[in-house]
This record gives structure tokens, sequence and C-alpha cells, in this order.
């Protein structure tokens, strides 16, 4: 998948955002919903994605490009305050070449402490039900 093309309705995350698949959902509003990826890349990583289908940053609508990155600080916030992480990595990809894998658009918030390399992008193993639970529930409730 290019930059160009058509947004396909069935990808995973519009499932999601249709509730027709589950997900740890840890944040939602009219703009934005936030859930844990299922693929950790570190513990409590995070994707925000926007309510709006667009495939890609490109694609967005300015506005709602606005509304979904204040989500991104208000979740990279909670994950912070959850987890007390020494740093944060907020990545987002464009593309199949880009790194892209599901084509409807989301950033990506990367827990990271000192000493531990992060995970291949895509390359990790599947996270349980029960841990990604917890740690939705424990994010949720730093929303504020
Ligand atoms: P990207 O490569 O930026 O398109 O990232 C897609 C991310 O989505 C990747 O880190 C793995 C994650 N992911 C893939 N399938 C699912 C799913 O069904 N549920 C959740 N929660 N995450 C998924």
């Amino acid at each position: 998948m290019g930059l160009d093309g058509r947004y396909d309705e069935g990808n995973i995350f519009a499932r999601i955002l249709r509730g027709e698949l589950p997900a740890a959902r840890v944040f939602e509003d009219e703009h934005a919903l936030a859930i844990l990826d299922v693929f950790p890349q570190s513990r409590g990583h995070t994707l925000v994605l926007p309510r709006q289908p667009a495939r890609n940053l490109l694609d967005i609508e300015p506005e709602a490009l606005g509304a979904l990155i204040q989500r991104v600080q208000r979740v990279a916030r909670a994950v912070r305050d959850a987890l007390q992480p020494d740093g944060l990595t907020i990545s987002q990809f464009n593309g199949a070449a880009g790194g892209q894998s599901v084509f409807h658009l989301h950033f990506h918030v990367i827990p990271r402490w000192e000493g531990r390399p992060l995970g291949g992008h895509g390359q990790g193993g599947m996270a349980g039900p029960d841990e990604l639970a917890q740690l939705a529930d424990a994010i949720r409730a730093r929303m504020g």
C-alpha cells in the first residue's frame, strides 16, 4: 500500500472503531480512540486513532489532526502517570514502505525505560488479554 489509494473500511482499526472487534480501550471521545497495541514494543504501548477515516497523516483534515495530536498528548501524559517510564517514544508510519502495516492513521505512544531496548516494530509477540486489560485500567484511571 503506497501513500495514495482508497481508504479500506475493512481494515482492522476501522473494525475496532465500529466495535466489531475487541480491543483494550484506554480512552475515547468524539475525535479519537486509544487502545493498547496487541504486539507491544514495550509494556503499555498504546495506539491513538482518529475516528475520521484516514489512511495516513497526509489524508486527514488538518482540524481533525489537531484534535488527534491533542489526544496523543493526553494519552502520553496518562501513560507517564500510570507506568512512570523514563521516556516515551511517539511514532507514526505512512505507507508500507514507511513501515505502516494497518492503513488507518495512528500514533504509537511507547513507554521507554533506561537499559531496555525497544522491541522491533511489528516483530514482538502478542500480549495476553488479561495483562492488556490491567494496563488499560491503569492508564484509563489517569486520563483525567
Ligand atoms: P503500524 O505498523 O504503524 O501500522 O502499526 C500497527 C500496529 O498495530 C502494530 O504495532 C501492531 C498493532 N496491531 C495489529 N493488529 C492489531 C489488532 O488487532 N489490535 C491491536 N490492538 N493492535 C494491533
